[in-house]
């Protein structure tokens, strides 16, 4: 199941170079979306909530008021090879954070707060994708 966390992140991924110029990420901020996953990886740039923000709107996966789309995102993640296996999971996982953050009037740091959640959550589920096998297929995308 932390092959098709990998398949996630690598698909969600690809709406980042969309994203950057809208949501002002700098390149040296966040080069790639599977650092995510790293272990040093900081919650710390309202940016970076945004660019999730808009990387879930470019797959639709958002309401109107700035929330998971439940049905939309359960979608998106069965696209990926296996991911019902996952889905159901990964829709609770993210609506259990949204609930914990939902005075948070600011979308981008709610939005950065809810993903913090969600990855510790995946950790502790041991539905993490592990980096070595992300760059790895990374870099074989790319070729
Ligand atoms: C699956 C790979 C990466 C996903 C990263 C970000 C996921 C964070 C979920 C944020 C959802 C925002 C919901 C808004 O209420």
């Amino acid at each position: 199941s932390a092959d098709i966390m990998k398949d996630v992140t690598l698909g969600f991924g690809e709406a980042l170079q969309h994203c950057r110029e809208e949501s002002q990420l700098t390149e040296e901020k966040m080069e790639e979306f599977f650092h995510f996953w790293r272990d040093d990886f900081k919650f710390e740039d309202h940016e970076l909530g945004c660019a999730i923000m808009c990387m879930s709107r470019h797959f639709n996966l958002m309401t109107d008021s700035h929330r998971m789309h439940h049905e939309n995102t359960d979608k998106f993640i069965k696209s990926f090879p296996n991911g019902e296996m996952l889905s159901k999971q990964m829709v609770q996982i993210i609506h259990t954070c949204e609930q914990q953050f939902d005075s948070v009037e600011d979308h981008c740091w709610r939005i950065l707060r809810i993903s913090e959640c969600f990855k510790l959550a995946c950790i502790a589920a041991d539905i993490a994708p592990s980096m070595e096998l992300l760059i790895a297929e990374f870099i074989m995308e790319a070729e």
